[in-house]
């Protein structure tokens, strides 16, 4: 997770110098919100996917939480854009993070925003065999935060403690991710990844009440919708997903990860299925700047430094927001 430089309020920091104050409120009671992005390296050179979209997120989760950001989201792509080239990184993964600074109190109103990127090159996150192969998971004795005290909708830093409790327990018992249940019992999400059932030809997905709405999952529903499949969002009960023909999951860091085996018992064929590797592909086409949604959902506008001597490089003009502009 180490680099040469972290973008701390405006300026770039050597890494070993990036530090704040022990009596940050974020750090004695979670109070903090953070993004998760990747930069792949694609056809048109480095190239942030859908960088606009997780930085509106950042900035609705500052609001969530009560405050507002201190930077615009075209301020904080750029702010992203920085960062990468002042590392020197072709592919990596990207984490925004708001944390707080002012009196160690129970009261939000006295403390103050600011914000950091990091990037760092980040590979498979459930292992590159799990992409064809599949992950192992348990259902986790941990329940997904109730929406009414933690604020789903949001990636606040101290929600994530259910998150680790979760997938801590899942690896000490030999299992790669967990699954987590809301508070009626039903599947919510993963410690960090939503997830898919597919079952008769058709895809299920938990509605978005008590879970992330994950950049993703938006992506991967786009997908299903264009290679014919209905994608139906509905609660899903544990057992539904034993007896589920194929299950995979979604996040930035997960990428499309199918899983084989869930509390023991093999899923589908227990390995990725066809529907899967469809959607998985398509995923990847895109995200490698090869697909029907490239242009829209990478930005590769900035990366003119990282890529001298590219022919590809400058071949896509910059829009107006930021966003890459369609030919
Ligand atoms: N649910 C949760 C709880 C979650 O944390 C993530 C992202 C998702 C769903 C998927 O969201 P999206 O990335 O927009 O598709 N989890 C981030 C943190 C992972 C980590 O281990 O740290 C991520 O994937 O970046």
């Amino acid at each position: 997770m180490k680099s040469d430089f972290i973008w701390m309020d405006g300026n770039l920091v050597p890494f070993a110098d990036a530090k704040i104050h022990l009596h940050s409120p974020s750090l004695h009671y979670g109070p903090g919100v953070f993004e998760g992005v990747r930069c792949y390296d694609t056809a048109y050179g480095p190239a942030t996917f859908r960088l606009w979209e997780h930085m509106v997120r950042f900035t609705r989760s500052i609001h969530v939480l009560g405050f507002e950001s201190p930077y615009s989201v075209d301020e904080l792509c750029d702010a992203v854009h920085e960062t990468i080239l002042a590392n020197n990184l072709r592919a990596c993964y990207i984490r925004p993070l708001m944390y707080l600074e002012g009196p160690l109190a129970l009261n939000l109103a006295e403390t103050f925003p600011h914000v950091s990127v990091s990037v760092w090159e980040w590979g498979t996150f459930l292992g590159k065999e799990a992409l064809e192969k599949g992950a192992s998971a348990m259902v986790s004795s941990f329940t997904r935060m109730h929406p009414n005290s933690s604020m789903t909708k949001a990636k606040i830093t101290g929600q994530y403690v259910n998150s680790m409790l979760a997938k801590s327990m899942a690896l000490k018992s030999g299992f790669k991710e967990a699954i987590m249940l809301d508070t009626e019992g039903f599947v919510a999400e993963c410690s960090g990844e939503n997830i898919f059932l597919v079952r008769d030809g058709k895809i299920f997905t938990p509605p978005r009440a008590a879970i992330l709405e994950g950049i993703t999952r938006d992506c991967v529903i786009t997908l299903a919708h264009d290679l014919g499949y209905e994608v139906i969002e509905e609660k899903i009960s544990r057992d539904q997903l034993y007896i589920a023909d194929e299950i995979f999951v979604t996040g930035t860091a997960a990428e499309v990860t199918p899983f084989s085996q869930i509390d023991y018992r093999k899923i589908g064929e227990g390995k990725r299925g066809p529907v899967t590797k469809e959607i998985q592909e398509a995923f990847f086409e895109n995200a490698r700047g090869r697909g029907k949604y490239a242009e829209k959902w990478l930005d590769w506008s900035w990366n003119g430094a990282l890529q001298a001597g590219s022919e590809k490089a400058g071949s896509k003009q910059p829009a107006e927001n930021g966003k890459v502009a369609t030919d």
